[in-house]
């Protein structure tokens, strides 16, 4: 059985990828939600219910017959391989190729927009994000370069997602769907409808369900709101 490690579903955006990626495929894990609590320092609680499984010390991590493995890109490789007859990846192998550079580009980029409009998904801030996307021209420059795309992938490949069904692609972005939800930034109307499409898979609605189920107000992760 696989056991994915996990933070607090309201915010922690690189633990919904390998989650919503194995719950969408139904495969089936085992979740270890370990709580960001007050603080994800050196020694805090968070620290040492990872220590056993990561020296890294960041969630997600998935367990796997006794292997540990972390980082979101490690996990989402592990996972294609494992369960290769999931098509985790698309089949063609050039479809391949561009996931494979989307979803580097998202793990290494995207500063901007991760930082200025970190993921919460319960939270509705339109306000916030209108005087974001007045003042932060690098926001608006990684939403452009997102929108560019997302909508040559959908054309590409006829939708309804990147690269035509489910993949880990698709997985990777979710949390840039939820981000553009919370902040309401403005996207072009194929855009959002991608959107739309990738927060009704049953995958990501039982993420957001848990997001929502979540009482806790992590004050590190909220840079607008002093309560929920
Ligand atoms: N490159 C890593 C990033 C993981 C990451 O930043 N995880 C955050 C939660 S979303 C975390 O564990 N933060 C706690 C900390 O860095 O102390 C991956 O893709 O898994």
């Amino acid at each position: 059985m696989l056991q994915l490690y996990i933070g607090n579903k309201n915010y922690s955006s690189w633990s919904m990828r390998p989650w919503v990626l194995l719950r969408q495929a139904g495969i089936p894990f085992e979740e270890v939600l370990v709580p960001f609590g007050q603080s994800t320092a050196e020694g805090s609680p968070f620290r040492r219910a990872l220590a056993p499984v990561t020296p890294v010390g960041q969630v997600p991590v998935l367990v796997h017959d006794g292997l540990a493995v972390w980082d979101t890109l490690a996990i989402a490789e592990y996972v294609a391989e494992t369960f290769a007859q999931h098509g985790l990846w698309p089949a063609d192998a050039k479809a391949r190729a561009r996931a494979r550079s989307v979803c580097a580009e998202m793990h290494a980029g995207f500063r901007a927009l991760r930082s200025h409009c970190p993921m919460n998904i319960e939270a509705s801030l339109p306000e916030v994000g209108r005087i974001v996307w007045r003042d932060q021209a690098e926001v608006r420059a990684d939403v452009a370069r997102i929108v560019a795309m997302w909508t040559d992938l959908l054309q590409a490949h006829g939708g309804p997602l990147l690269f035509g069904g489910f993949t880990i692609a698709d997985a990777y972005f979710a949390p840039v769907c939820m981000r553009l939800r919370t902040y309401g930034l403005p996207v072009p109307a194929a855009v959002q409808a991608y959107v739309e499409r990738v927060t009704a898979l049953p995958g990501v609605a039982a993420w957001i369900a848990g997001a929502l189920a979540e009482r806790t107000f992590v004050d590190f992760d909220e840079p607008y709101r002093a309560a929920r």
